[in-house]
């Protein structure tokens, strides 16, 4: 692999956002995935072999270690930070539909739910997963999930609820969906929810933090 590349892995995995970034302390005034993410598409390497070849494999080396508690939040989101930094160079890519998402994934907090820092790392480990995020935020009525399915037909849908009370709103949410679109994916998490949970309410998936939703939205492709 291009030597830029194992570079701009390393600065997504240790969360380096840029040169002046004084994350980690050892790397100050080093490139960043910013400036590196700009080199190498200044050096004729494809937006795609940039994403597919360094700043995927980094998150998912970050969802993993954060799966086994190897690190914690802070560490995540700085990740995750890096991952924007390199992104906004990506991101034109997109748009102009040279380089394609593997999907898109609509999440939010279920209704009467305030708390969105989980809802916030799933949001930001799947995009850097590769997948388009649509983010509406948090309680969001089992109506606006509806809604934004009937927009975006196709795409898998993520529920987050922190609340004992605010789990039942992901089941009306799934009776919503499920009734229109019976065919739609819907994954869940949150603090109090469970696999057990997950299939009383009908929903597909159950995912205890970012990382296994990643893996199971690749799955499904
Ligand atoms: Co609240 N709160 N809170 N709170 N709060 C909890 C959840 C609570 C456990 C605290 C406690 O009593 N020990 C308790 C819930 C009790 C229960 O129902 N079982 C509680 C309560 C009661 C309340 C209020 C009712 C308090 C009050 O006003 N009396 C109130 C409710 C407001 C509302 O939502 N309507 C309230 C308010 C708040 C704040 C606004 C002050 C703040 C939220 C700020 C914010 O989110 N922007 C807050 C906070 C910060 C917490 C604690 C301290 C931390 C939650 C958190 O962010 N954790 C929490 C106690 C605790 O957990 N120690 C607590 C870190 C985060 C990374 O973890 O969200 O679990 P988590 O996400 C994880 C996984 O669950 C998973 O991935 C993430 C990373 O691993 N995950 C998913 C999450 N969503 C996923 C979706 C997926 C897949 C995985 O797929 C779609």
């Amino acid at each position: 692999m291009d030597e830029l590349l194992i570079k701009l892995s390393r600065c997504v995995e240790l969360g380096k956002i840029d040169k002046v970034s004084p994350y980690p302390p050892d790397m100050k005034g080093q490139d960043g995935a910013d400036e590196l993410a700009r080199q190498a598409l200044d050096k004729g390497i494809k937006p795609d072999e940039i994403l597919e070849g360094a700043l995927i494999p980094a998150m998912a080396i970050v969802g993993n270690r954060f799966s086994k508690k190897e690190i914690y939040v802070p560490q995540m989101l700085m990740a995750a930070k890096a991952m924007n930094g390199a992104m906004k160079h990506i991101k034109p890519f997109f748009q102009s539909g040279e380089t394609k998402r593997k999907g898109k994934f609509i999440i939010g907090t279920v209704a009467g739910d305030l708390h969105d820092i989980g809802k916030n790392l799933v949001a930001m480990m799947v995009e850097g997963g590769g997948w388009e995020v649509i983010d509406l935020g948090v309680d969001v009525s089992a109506e606006k999930f509806l809604n934004a399915l009937d927009n975006n037909p196709g795409a898998v849908i993520g529920l987050s609820a922190l609340l004992t009370t605010t789990m039942e709103n992901m089941k009306k949410t799934v009776t919503v969906v499920k009734e229109k679109h019976p065919s739609s994916k819907i994954l869940v998490g949150g603090a109090p929810v469970t696999m057990d949970y997950c299939q009383k309410i009908g929903a597909d998936f159950y995912s205890p933090d970012p990382q296994g939703a990643v893996n199971y939205l690749n799955q499904l492709i």
